[in-house]
């Protein structure tokens, strides 16, 4: 069967067969080299470069699946400027190679200029494109038709031809991805296993075991959270490649003697555990973003005055292993809070997704400007240099704004008439909660039993007896910090420095 030339959807159709087979290569390349995936890449620099509106109207849309929105854009653009590519290549095979290249050039720059990766981080990029671009011509090519007998036709486009090669170009390109999905995977799970492994001096002996059982209220709130369950949150679309071998932290800028630890070496530190509530400044009021564990590690002002603070330095700015950064002042690691190097959470290694192998904990500070996660180097600095959220139009100074939020019982819960229990968590870090109050509806504030306060960098839980009258009620909660500051209840959003309100919930009570 043939015919002079391949239709537009023909042309399409090789278009996204070779589209989707030069992002097989790209992916496969980099999995057996070891480099970022060239998706992966240019992910990544979206996700850096998105100006801010993009990233809140993604985050408004897609929350903490964001990042998988992000890759479905990624490729559903991808297919159709494929399609479109091999749709105009039909006439123009150059355009086809044209098209091919731009993309293979975004990849290549893009997985080039990731941290931590070398001009070698673009050859996925250029041989997926290169291979692409040469499917599709070939593709489109008309060529000469053996034909049973004799005479021959000159020249022509084979439909039957194409149906097979084009095929064959969708197993292999999904082979490829599958494959290299598959080496992604085992790289992470060599991680993961690495990260199992069980840390000198950690609990079972330490403070996990020793939480008094009065830090709990409700058996349905836990005071540690569940590693399991600990909130999530960076700006890393694959974790980075962490080779414990080679890997350091170092500690440098304006210190007098800049110094440098591997991994073993921070093990063989003195190890301190400390309970510590971690919050993001982007946690709603009664939000989710905000997790309470037990973090051991080395306290950073030892680590700190053995190298000496220079005057004039106003600014711890750390770096993770993916270019990720933050800063915060000075006197936060030296004024005597427990800022740590983290090397475990609550009885385990740090695990990867919480910045394994080491992460910074700095009591009293939202997250997002002073926890760096797969931590690469810790540089004394002045407010020149800016961590990765200022630009980006969040405060340059992040102290967690005091919180409460009722979790018994859950918001719009139907609950039965009679005595029930009111039940929450407060939170202060590094000044402490000295009272939480709750009112139903426009009634009097009443006064929560605290439980046992166990330190002032981590959450307090709280509970309220209440004989509940049948109806529709709205619950109130707020909580006054031990410098005697109620929490406003003037509603902030979380940009740029936390939100800030009381908590209110609905239940129906029959
Ligand atoms: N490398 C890196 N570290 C990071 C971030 C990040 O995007 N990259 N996000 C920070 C923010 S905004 C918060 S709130 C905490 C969250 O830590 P968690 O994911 O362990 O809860 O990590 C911080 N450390
Ligand atoms: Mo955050």
């Amino acid at each position: 069967m043939t015919t002079d030339a391949p239709s537009r959807l023909e042309g399409a159709a090789a278009g996204l067969v070779s589209g989707a087979l030069a992002v097989g290569v790209g992916m496969l390349v980099a999995a057996i080299t070891d480099v970022v995936s060239p998706i992966d890449a240019v992910g990544s620099e979206v996700i850096d470069r998105a100006p801010l509106w993009l990233k809140e109207l993604a985050i408004r849309w897609f929350g903490t699946d964001d990042k998988l929105a992000l890759r479905i854009g990624i490729i559903t653009l991808l297919a159709v400027a494929a399609a479109a590519l091999g749709m105009a290549a039909r006439r123009r095979a150059w355009i086809g190679w044209t098209g091919f290249g731009v993309f293979g050039l975004i990849g290549a720059l893009a997985a080039a200029h990731r941290p931590g990766e070398s001009v070698g981080a673009a050859v996925p990029s250029v041989l997926g494109a290169l291979v692409g671009g040469w499917v599709l011509q070939r593709a489109l090519r008309p060529r000469p038709i053996e034909v049973p007998g004799p005479s021959q036709v000159p020249l022509g486009w084979d439909r039957r031809r194409f149906l097979v090669t084009g095929g064959a170009t969708a197993v292999a390109a999904a082979a490829a991805a599958g494959v290299a999905t598959a080496l992604e995977g085992k790289r992470v799970d060599d991680l993961r296993e690495a990260a199992a492994a069980p840390l000198p001096s950690a609990s079972p002996t330490g403070l996990v075991n020793e939480i008094p059982s009065g830090a709990t209220v409700d058996p349905s709130i836990p005071f540690i959270t569940p590693t399991g369950d600990f909130y999530r949150i960076d700006t890393a679309l694959s974790f980075p490649r962490v080779d414990l071998k080679k890997w350091r932290v170092d500690i440098k800028g304006m210190v007098d003697t800049p110094l440098s630890f591997s991994y073993d070496e921070l093990l063989a530190m003195p190890q301190e555990e400390r309970v510590v509530t971690l919050c993001c400044v982007s946690n709603e009021v009664g939000g989710e973003y905000v997790g309470n564990a037990v973090w051991q590690g080395v306290m950073l002002r030892d680590v700190l005055d053995r190298a000496g603070v220079q005057p004039g330095a106003e600014q711890v700015f750390s770096t993770s292993l993916d270019g990720w950064t933050c800063g915060f002042p000075v006197e936060a690691a030296l004024d005597g809070r427990d800022a740590m190097l983290v090397v475990g959470m609550n009885g385990s290694t740090l695990p990867l997704e919480h910045g394994y192998p080491v992460r910074l904990v700095v009591p009293g500070l939202y997250g997002y400007v002073s926890a760096t996660k797969w931590l690469e180097k810790i540089e004394l600095t002045t407010w020149d240099r800016q961590g990765y959220w200022v630009p980006r139009g969040w405060s340059r100074l992040g102290p967690i704004k005091t919180q409460s939020r009722i979790d018994v019982p859950r918001a719009n819960a139907k609950v039965a008439a009679g005595p029930q229990k009111i039940a929450g968590v407060a939170w202060a870090q590094h000044t402490g909660i000295l009272s939480v109050e709750v009112r139903v509806d426009d009634g009097e504030w009443q006064q929560a039993r605290l439980a046992t306060d166990v330190s002032d960098d981590a959450w307090r839980q709280w509970v309220l007896d209440w004989d509940a009258p049948a109806g529709e009620h709205r619950i109130t909660v707020r909580a006054t910090d031990k410098t005697g500051a109620t929490q406003t209840e003037d509603r902030a959003p979380v940009a740029p420095d936390g939100a800030t309100g009381w908590h209110a919930i609905r239940v129906k009570v029959s």
